[in-house]
This record gives C-alpha cells, sequence and structure tokens, in this order.
C-alpha cells in the first residue's frame, strides 16, 4: 500500500460524507448527485440521469462490498478496505468516471473548459487550488481545454492504489483532511 493511495482515498471519505456525519449512507450519495447535476446546467436529461445512476452504482457497490457489520453505513475502517481489492470496483469507478466526465463536455466535442471542470469538481467539495492544480496537471490545451478521455483517465488513476506521483494527488495537497 502506498502512501499516496491512502491519502486520496481519506480525501475521498472525507468529500463523500456529504451530510457531514462521520460516515458514509445512501443520502450522502443522493446530495452529492443532486448538487454535480446541478453544477451541469447545459447537460441534457440523458447525461444527469447516467450521472445520478452512477453516483447510486457507487453507494449500492460500497455497501455491497464494505459495510461489514451491515448496518447500511460506512465507517472509515470500513471503507479504507476499498483499497485492498480495488478490481471489485472498477466496473463502478468508469462507470462512474465516464458519466463525470460527460457532464463536463456538454456540447460533445469531447473537450472540457476549466470553468466547467471547476464547477462540477466544487460540487463534489474538492479546493478550487487544488481543482486548479489538477487542471494543469491534465496539461491543457492553449485554449484551457483537456480532452474527456484525459480526465477518465484521471479519475481511475485515482482510484489506483499502486499509483503514485498522478495528476491527481494534486487534489490530497494542502488538503483539510
Ligand atoms: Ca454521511
Ligand atoms: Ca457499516
Ligand atoms: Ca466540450
Amino acid at each position: 500500500m502506498q502512501k499516496d493511495a491512502l491519502d486520496r482515498v481519506a480525501l475521498i471519505f472525507t468529500l463523500f460524507d456529504h451530510n457531514g456525519n462521520g460516515h458514509l449512507e445512501a443520502e450522502d450519495f443522493e446530495i452529492m448527485a443532486a448538487d454535480v447535476v446541478k453544477a451541469a446546467p447545459d447537460s441534457d436529461e440523458t447525461a444527469k440521469d447516467a450521472m445520478r445512476t452512477a453516483f447510486q452504482r457507487y453507494w449500492e457497490t460500497l455497501v455491497d462490498e464494505l459495510d461489514s457489520d451491515r448496518d447500511g453505513e460506512i465507517t472509515f475502517d470500513e471503507y479504507t478496505a476499498v483499497v485492498l481489492s480495488p478490481e471489485r470496483f472498477d466496473a463502478t469507478i468508469s462507470d462512474f468516471a465516464e458519466s463525470l466526465a460527460a457532464l463536463g463536455d456538454p456540447d460533445g466535442d469531447g473537450l472540457i473548459e476549466r470553468p466547467v471542470f471547476v464547477a462540477l469538481m466544487t460540487a463534489i467539495g474538492f479546493e478550487r487550488a487544488n481543482i486548479d492544480a489538477l487542471f494543469d496537471a491534465f496539461g491543457p490545451s492553449a485554449s484551457d481545454q483537456i480532452t474527456v478521455s484525459t480526465w477518465v483517465k484521471g479519475i481511475k488513476d485515482y482510484y489506483s492504489p499502486t499509483k503514485t506521483g498522478i495528476a491527481g494527488d494534486h487534489l490530497v495537497s494542502g488538503a483539510t483532511v
């Protein structure tokens, strides 16, 4: 286990606890899905529905795989097991990554502008400085755009326990977790 991956996981747990009660439950994902969809006013209903479904699937996968004591909530200790068998989350994370990146590209040209990226990542709960650092690490074009595929890969890398020194680490540096 790499420290980088654990730091990334710890940050996600903190952000995903959207109602701030110290554990993850279905309500956190409902609130977060609503916040993220609200941050994508130019996206069509199909893309928004895909995002809501991806958040719901994310929660269902977590509770299926990690809720050791079966109380319907995921504590931090339960959550850290996510890094022990990442392959069980691959399909869910892929679906989540593709749905989120698609929301960032409402006009479907395969490119994501910085303000759209910032709005979505802010809705999830990341800090502005870290969001900008991540966008810069993705190597934006002269017109300050990144590709959808770059973001999808970045999200998957973020969840990969074996990856270190990746763009996504910019989300963790300096963050209060
Ligand atoms: Ca919570
Ligand atoms: Ca539990
Ligand atoms: Ca676009």
